[in-house]
């Protein structure tokens, strides 16, 4: 195999029509910033580009919905990706977007090179006369004639699980103005993958590294038969046809743009023109996309397989054959889908986990760790705010944090906070051999893309000083044998200036604050232009000389608390509940609470009143003093529902009373007990009406 020269790393473009989420991350995102940084730590000559996806029916849509511009969608969310990838440390050499000019020159200069290679055909497609769009199958709906069930997409029932076509569902009406649509006969560009099937499949079996999630997806397509693949669609918005093109075919251009599948994969390549334009070096992107010994990675999820593995590189293969060669992937390490709570991601059920409420709430590092430790790399995966608080505070406080924090405080307390002479020692080398045994598997595994193995090896590493630390006991030996605790001290010490490089790709912010902690210089920062003589290579070696001064001891990772954790869970329900209203039209329903068991529920007791009096409290905007008859007693019980209701609708009136409720005082009046209140989505009150004689029991 050619020797590689540099790596170029793409990750797939996020769509600009919402927000990041953690599983974007788990998929395209965390798994490639790892590698880059490892690799830059390596000393290799690394790019790595990525951009908002601008384009696509998806998007028009949204517009139409909201009542606004496909560029005001994507200018939003581009702007919000841009800043949130930022702030979660994601090293891009640029983070491009496909509605720049740059991109749509690049896209256009693409279609017209390999054009030819297109076939030409005319459909019927549905029509939405009032939006005034061509309808892909999924913006159909209507009856499916197998099951009668209303709703069917045009594309599939996922009531009886047949797959459709839009002509076969009655009463067809459109998801985005609810018309009738119309069929319409449209002309559009196929590439023809069948016909280069053979040529894709003796390329895929060199890439007998590529991992089984990958080349299973592929081989069963290659089984059913590639087809051919419009490329371009009728839109409003998107990277238009060029029109000396739909001239020479004799097709009319107006409105015809490229089918979003065919342009954001360019997006790649257009994001580095711009990379190496602001490196005042236009010509410098063709070094790497048009050289054979780049190492091409793609970085995606499952669900975009079909593009980096056979569209896109045969659209490269197709340019290659006409115009400059374009280099083909080395990899495309797909991971599968990350879960939420153990239930599916879905952005339009508002089920997620949005990166920048979560870096609102833990730093950006205890997210990445967490992700990394269940990363979908082989399958999908499941992400709990339980395991979260269990990685953070089990391993990368517990592990990593204890070990770095008990070494550094050790040697300020006792030793002033210098680093010791360090003499031969048995355990002292098998501490270094275990950790190089490590350091070499890590290296392996980063450089196979296999993430969770890697910060799996990482973490022996500090286990390992963990223990050396604890049975070379220098709590003792400070007292009676001062020289064994200097070189334990010393060789933990060292241990920790190799992991302030070995933790770099995963936990870049961490790895910053440690060396500054160890005040160790000089170490290449793994960010783009990264300068620094101390790399991988580096890391393992004696790294700290006697007598170095250490920083300030800080603790690096602090524990995460239960409630922060329940308050995430919290925030997710909301943002379930708001995505639901949403989608019904109404305001967001509460979010159900944590379950409980019935000797919970049997705790309180519940009873039928009837309002004796009811008046206003003076000087209260919310409070309703009550005389309640509760049978066997009368209570005096304060209600804030004066905003609701008035006195008067609830004097005579039968409710119900929490009987039970510890008595407390408001505005210097004891109240003996709560009405039961019915609040609906807008938080409108009702009262509960209980026809039953007062001290009747509810349960
Ligand atoms: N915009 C993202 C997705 O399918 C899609 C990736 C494009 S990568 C060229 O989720
Ligand atoms: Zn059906």
């Amino acid at each position: 195999m050619t020797e590689n020269k540099r790596i170029l790393v793409t990750s797939a473009l996020p769509y600009a029509n919402g927000p990041i989420h953690l599983g974007h991350l788990a998929g395209a995102y965390l798994p490639a910033d790892v590698f880059v940084r490892f690799q830059r730590l390596r000393g290799e000559d690394v790019v790595y580009v990525c951009g908002s996806d601008e384009h696509g029916a998806a998007i028009v849509i949204k517009a139409l919905k909201d009542g606004t511009t496909p560029q005001a969608i994507v200018d939003r969310y581009h702007e919000m990706a841009e800043k949130d990838f930022a702030a979660f440390g994601m090293s891009f050499d640029h983070y491009g977007r496909t509605s720049s000019p740059t991109h749509r020159e690049t896209a256009r200069e693409w279609f017209r090179t390999i054009a030819e290679d297109f076939v030409l055909k005319t459909e019927r497609q549905l029509y939405d006369p009032e939006a005034k769009l061509f309808l892909a199958d999924r913006f159909v709906i209507g009856t499916c004639p197998n099951c009668q069930h209303p709703d069917a997409y045009g594309d599939q029932c996922e009531k009886c699980g047949s797959a459709l076509s839009p002509a076969e569902l009655i009463d067809p009406r459109s998801t985005v103005s609810d018309a009738t649509p119309e069929l319409r006969e449209v002309s559009h560009w196929y590439l023809p993958m069948g016909a280069h099937q053979a040529r894709l499949e003796e390329w895929i079996a060199t890439k007998t590294h590529w991992k089984s999630n990958v080349l299973g997806q592929i081989k069963s397509w290659f089984t059913l038969g590639l087809g051919d693949r419009a490329m371009t669609r009728d839109l409003p918005w998107g990277v238009p046809v060029p029109e000396d093109v739909a001239q020479a075919a004799g097709v009319d251009p107006e409105g015809k743009v490229l089918y979003v599948w065919f342009d954001a994969p360019i997006g790649y390549v257009s994001a580095s023109r711009e990379w190496a334009e602001a490196q005042g070096d236009p010509d410098r992107w063709k070094t790497y996309w048009q050289s054979e010994d780049t190492r091409l990675l793609h970085f995606i999820g499952k669900d975009n397989i079909v593009f980096h593995t056979l569209s896109f590189p045969l659209m490269m293969m197709l340019h290659g054959d006409r115009g400059a060669k374009y280099v083909l992937p080395e990899n495309v390490p797909a991971n599968e889908f990350l879960n939420f709570e153990g239930k599916k991601l879905s952005t339009s059920r508002g089920w997620a986990v949005w990166l920048g409420e979560a870096l609102e709430a833990f730093p950006a590092d205890y997210l990445r760790y967490a992700l990394l430790r269940a990363l979908p790399e082989t399958k999908d995966s499941d992400f709990t705010w339980a395991d979260f608080q269990a990685h953070v505070n089990n391993e990368l406080a517990d592990n990593l944090g204890n070990f770095i924090n008990r070494t550094v405080a050790f040697c300020v307390k006792y030793l002033d906070g210098t680093v010791p002479a360090i003499e031969e020692r048995d355990d002292v080398t098998a501490l270094f051999a275990a950790a190089s045994e490590h350091a070499a598997a890590l290296t392996l595994a980063l450089d196979e893309c296999r993430m969770r193995d890697a910060i799996n090896e990482l973490m022996s590493i500090s286990r390992a000083g963990n223990k050396f630390f604890n049975d070379a006991e220098p709590w003792r030996t400070r007292r009676d044998d001062l020289a064994h605790c200097h070189t334990t001290i010393a060789a933990c010490l060292q241990l920790c200036a190799s992991l302030s490089i070995y933790i770099d790709p995963f936990l870049p912010f961490t790895a910053q604050r440690l060396r500054a902690i160890l005040r160790l210089e000089g170490v290449r920062d793994s960010r783009p232009g990264g300068e620094g003589e101390l790399g991988w290579a580096e890391a393992g070696g004696r790294l700290l000389s006697p007598g170095h001064a250490l920083g300030e001891p800080e603790i690096l990772v602090r524990k995460v608390e239960d409630a922060e954790v329940t308050a995430q869970r919290e925030l997710m329900e909301k943002r379930a509940a708001e995505a639901a209203a949403a989608a019904s039209g109404g305001a967001p329903y509460t979010p159900v609470k944590d379950d409980i068991v019935y000797d919970d529920f049997a705790k309180l007791d519940l009873r039928v009143g009837k309002v004796l009096v009811a008046e206003r409290v003076k000087k209260s905007k919310k409070l309703i003093r009550c005389e309640v008859d509760l049978g066997f007693e009368r209570r005096q019980i304060l209600a804030g529902v004066a905003e609701h209701m008035s006195a008067e609708d609830l004097q005579g009136a039968t409710v119900v009373v929490v009987a039970n409720l510890a008595p407390r005082k408001m505005m210097g009046m004891e109240s003996q007990g709560m009405l039961l209140m019915a609040e609906d989505r807008e938080g409108k009150l009702v009262r509960l009406e209980a026809p039953s004689e007062p001290g009747s029991t509810v349960s």
